[in-house]
């Protein structure tokens, strides 16, 4: 880890009294710190563990870290001036350039001198007394709110397995979302690589060219579209210039924040010949549109069954070696029950002659050695080892903030169960505490930017308007929750998405963490028209005092 956070003084510093605290600056956390600070004249301060802005992407820079939505809608839609002076260089930007955007943004609207960086929250407490959070840093710090946001984002919390005999590993070993910016020279070293989810597939090819020799170890086969990542030529950046109020209002009305639109037709209503010609056409063009090629892939088995099977004959296709291309095709899960990721030359990978394929289904990982790592078949001596084993999804990063809400009630305790959120903005007993994309919000099923503008405009609203009543306390009614925790769960139900049962859409990468489905899955647009139905229901599901 490179980043310091600052250390308790001695004795602690008497707290500082701010209107609003948010927690973390990445695109959640800059763009509340706009709208709370700069239209409604708030006082606000941003607390932000890392050494710089940036959130996901500050911590996200293996080799290959690239965002899987497309550049031009992948950014902020709040600000026509910025939007109009920003070109993105490539079809799906790096994460140095995603991070140099959100440090322009950050520079463009003064943000900077409100975050904290270096920050690490240790606790915040409600006092119902004072209706005020108190939050404390790990350097000792007390900080007073009337409103806390926590704008930690769903993937922050690193997942790494607790494989016996890891201390004992005599090389260095990293995870991915931990990743030192001053980056890791692979030359001449053996590489092993745990976990072939989004991250490890991206990161794959690139470890390949870098390394002396890459072992990949994969517990479940995993589909991939290919991204077609290229240049965006100068063209292309007038056109999307001219053409944002439409791709905003199309990302908008659609179910995954994506500005492009759902087939309107069935995979199984289509002969074999028209399906083969559609899908050719969407692995052609690459990317996560691949899954709109017909409006039931994610709703009928076997209409999913037919992209499955495309892509699992594709897979066959590029892989040389047919025993490692049949390892390599999902037979356990549909396709995009699990995120589905997009790559540059995953499967090509696997042709190399300096890589090879573990499948530890059929050799579990025993433990971790002096020299590697051990399966139930044999040691595969390394230099470093990889873990791109993903994070403790949606409330791993949100429980570590020791939060307690009303009458000490901690929310370990109210998510005891797995989280239960009303609208995923507000859990009941946690008044004034707000929570940008949180468990039962459509965030990770959305492009994320879209989804958070959505909820810092609608937290905003409600600030401004507790504001103008006169009103201190604000908080999710129990009835309200429950019964939304119902229809998160019937909207997963309505999909196929509950089919793979390692998913962390439902903890399942976590050993012992309850399975529930956590996003919303009924779409961006529904979801968004229910939040506004809300609001001018006068706060229906909300207690205000
Ligand atoms: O994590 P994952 P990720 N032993 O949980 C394996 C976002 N993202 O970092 O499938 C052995 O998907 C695990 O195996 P299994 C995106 O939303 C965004 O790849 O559980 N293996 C799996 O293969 C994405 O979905 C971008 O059986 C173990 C892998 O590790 C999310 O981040 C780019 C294991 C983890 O896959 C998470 O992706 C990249 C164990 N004990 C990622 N534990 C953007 O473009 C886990 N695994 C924005």
């Amino acid at each position: 880890m490179t980043t310091q956070s600052r250390t308790a003084p001695a004795v602690p510093s008497a707290p500082q009294a701010l209107d609003a605290i948010i927690i973390g600056a990445g695109f959640s956390g800059l763009y509340q710190l706009h709208k709370l600070r700069d239209e409604l004249g708030l006082k606000v301060r941003v607390l932000e563990k890392g050494a710089g802005v940036g959130g996901t992407w500050f911590w996200n820079r293996y080799p290959g870290a690239r965002c899987d939505s497309e550049s031009y809608y992948y950014c902020y839609s709040f600000n026509k001036a910025i939007e109009q002076a920003w070109s993105w260089s490539e079809r799906y930007p790096e994460h140095t350039e995603i991070r140099k955007y959100l440090n322009f943004v950050a520079d463009r609207l003064a943000l900077k001198r409100d975050i904290q960086l270096d920050t690490e929250v240790t606790s915040a407490a409600f006092d119902d007394g004072t209706n005020l959070w108190t939050v404390q840093t790990v350097a000792g710090e007390t900080f007073q709110a009337q409103f806390l946001i926590t704008a930690v984002g769903c993937l922050s919390t690193a997942n790494v397995p607790k494989f016996k005999g890891l201390e004992n590993f005599k090389g260095d070993w990293y995870h991915t979302g931990n990743w030192p910016p001053e980056g890791i020279d692979f030359a001449g070293k053996r590489v092993g690589q745990i976990g072939t989810g989004s991250t490890g597939i991206q990161v794959a090819p690139v470890l390949a060219k870098q390394s002396k020799h890459l072992t990949i170890f994969q517990r479940t086969a995993n589909y991939s579209i290919p991204a077609r990542n290229r240049p965006v030529t100068p063209d292309e950046v007038e056109l999307t210039r001219k053409n944002y109020d439409d791709v905003w209002r199309r990302a908008r009305s659609g179910t995954n924040g994506h500005p492009f639109s759902m087939s309107s037709q069935s995979a199984v209503s289509v002969s074999d010949e028209e399906r083969r010609a559609i899908y050719e056409k969407a692995w052609e063009r690459g990317g996560l549109r691949f899954r709109a090629s017909f409006k039931d892939i994610l709703e009928n088995e076997k209409a999913n069954e037919t992209a499955s099977d495309f892509i699992r004959e594709k897979i066959a296709t590029v892989v040389e070696d047919a025993k490692v291309g049949e390892m390599l095709t999902p037979r356990d899960h549909g396709f995009a029950t699990k995120r589905p990721p997009i790559d540059s030359g995953y499967f090509e990978t696997f042709n190399r002659d300096n890589v090879l394929l573990v499948d530890l289904k059929a050799e579990p990982i025993v433990e971790v050695t002096e020299k590697g790592i051990r399966t139930s078949n044999q040691e595969y001596e390394l230099d470093i080892i990889v873990f791109a084993t993903g994070f403790d999804a949606f409330t791993g990063s949100l429980l570590r903030l020791n939060i307690t809400g009303s009458h000490g009630y901690a929310l370990k305790e109210a998510w005891a169960a797995g989280p239960r959120t009303y609208l995923g903005l507000q859990t009941p007993k946690f008044p004034n505490l707000f929570t940008i994309t949180g468990p039962g919000s459509p965030s990770v099923l959305c492009n994320m930017p879209i989804a958070i503008e959505q909820h810092v405009d609608w937290i905003t609203g409600c600030i401004r308007d507790m504001l103008a009543s006169g009103l201190t306390r604000i908080e999710a009614e129990p009835a309200a929750a429950e019964q939304w925790v119902e229809q998160v769960n019937d909207a997963a139900n309505a999909t196929l998405l509950p089919m793979a049962s390692s998913s962390w859409y439902l903890g399942a990468n976590v050993p012992g963490k309850p399975r529930v489905f956590m996003p919303y899955a009924g779409g961006f647009a529904r979801y968004a028209n229910i939040c506004n139905d809300v609001t001018r229901s006068d706060y229906r599901g909300f207690a205000r005092s």
